[in-house]
């Protein structure tokens, strides 16, 4: 499948890049200093004109989602609330969401680099694109709404949930492509065998992914199941909503608007920058966005930029598949863990369905428990034996033994937007 460059800034040479870069970090740099009492303070001293080259990025303080929950909702807003015309926020497991802001000139721009990402993806005017992420609060159904009107295709914003209605317009509509966390997308899946519709023989042909962990293993089990490609999307509400960066057809990263969002991996013991290549926290640098533009933002999430250039022509850096949040990371007796990783373990097995749970306990003895749900459907004569091989297999890769549990098909409870994966009741 061969996708249209969207725009040419993303063929451009490294210099070039650096040389925009640069040139946009000095203006919202001097921009936030001037409007954002936070950014004032923290910047005191700081002379926007220093800024050379990227290297100077290591030479401004950091932004956590803590600074904008201290400043909540609209404390570190650059522009006027006159100038505001959406508002979005994620929803925070506790306290205050963090609350995001956008200018028209925002809109106009997401709108763009979402249209960009379809594009890089291969979607085109032609397409019938289900947007099946959620509209609301949450970005990532209106920030792709948008984008695919841009963009030029049909988009039908069914939003998430109402899973029997999604298959039937699946079906009747004929849609192409479709939007949606990867566990929602396999709610659909198993959804359209109910209903007796084949999506692998229907015009359904991409599917673009996102909002959550999902391992390789994961896209294979998709793909067959859909009988589509399916690409990952990444994106923060806090940086802008879905779209921050986009994986191309070539499936090696994903391309990072990086024009508008300058990445870093930093290590999270020493917040030194980390060179290219090397696993760390993701940090964005905001230096387009009108209303909340955020200087080094800390993700929390893990990856690493690629080095080299991409099969599909396109010069942009490329983040690798995100393997979890450095805060949903697991420690089991001393050991890290990640879900993905037991998701990788679990489906590479071919016995298991893609749904799963991980709970924690804390044991009388101090010591931590972890138990795998995991559904299978396989005759329950087998278990005692996939039982054994699925613990060996995780041992092995983990390095920690925990309890598997085999349950029937559909008693993981389903998920409409990001799945719910871990169960901790360790209270610690
Ligand atoms: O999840 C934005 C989005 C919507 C992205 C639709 C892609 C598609 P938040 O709700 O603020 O925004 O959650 C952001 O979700 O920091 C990651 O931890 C995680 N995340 C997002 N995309 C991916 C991905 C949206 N492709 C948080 N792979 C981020 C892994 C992802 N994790």
């Amino acid at each position: 499948m061969q996708s249209t460059i969207w725009d040419p800034v993303e063929t451009i040479s490294g210099e070039e890049m650096e040389q925009l870069q640069v040139k946009r970090l000095r203006y919202c740099v001097g921009r936030v200093k001037e409007r954002v009492p936070f950014y004032q303070e923290r910047l005191s001293g700081f002379e926007p004109a220093s800024i050379q080259s990227l290297t100077d990025l290591a030479r401004l303080p950091f932004t956590n989602k803590q600074d904008l929950r201290d400043n909540y909702p609209f404390g570190l807003f650059a522009a006027p609330m006159a100038n505001v015309v959406r508002i979005h926020a994620s929803s925070g497991t506790t306290g205050k969401p963090t609350v995001v802001g956008y200018t028209a000139n925002d809109i106009d721009i997401w709108a763009g680099l979402a249209a960009r990402a379809l594009a890089l993806a291969g979607v085109t005017r032609d397409d019938i694109v289900q947007n099946a992420y959620g509209y609301g609060l949450f970005t990532g159904g209106l920030g792709m709404h948008y984008g695919v009107e841009k963009l030029g295709a049909a988009v039908v914003p069914t939003s998430s949930g109402n899973t029997a209605r999604q298959v039937m317009l699946l079906q009747d509509f004929g849609t192409t492509v479709l939007c949606a966390t990867p566990s929602y997308a396999l709610v659909l899946a198993e959804a359209a065998v109910e209903a007796g519709y084949d999506l692998s023989t229907g015009p359904l042909r991409l599917g673009i992914f996102g909002a959550e962990p999902w391992s390789e293993e994961m896209r294979t089990e998709i793909e067959s199941r859909l009988g589509i490609t399916a690409l990952d999307i990444y994106g923060l509400s806090e940086v802008m909503g879905p779209a921050v960066a986009m994986e191309c057809t070539h499936k090696f990263g994903m391309h990072i608007a990086e024009d508008h969002f300058i990445p870093e991996i930093i290590d999270t013991e020493t917040l030194e920058p980390l060179p290219l290549d090397q696993q760390g926290e993701l940090v964005f640098t905001c230096v387009t966005k009108g209303a909340l533009p955020l200087i080094r933002f800390r993700t929390h999430d893990l990856a690493r930029l690629l080095p080299g250039d991409c099969a599909c022509g396109r010069t942009t850096v490329r983040m690798e598949k995100v393997l979890g949040r450095n805060d949903d990371m697991l420690i089991i007796r001393g050991v890290n863990v990640f879900p993905s990783q037991i998701e990788a373990v679990l489906l590479a097995m071919g016995q298991v369905e893609p749904h799963y749970q991980l709970v924690v306990e804390r044991g009388n003895d101090h010591m931590d428990d972890l138990e795998i749900r995991v559904e299978s459907t396989s005759d329950p004569s087998q278990h005692m034996q996939l039982r054994r091989r699925l613990g060996t297999n995780l041992r092995n890769a983990l390095g920690i033994g925990c309890d598997v549990t085999i349950l029937a098909p559909g008693e993981i409870v389903r998920s409409e937007g990001k799945a719910v994966r871990v169960i901790d009741n360790r209270q610690i």
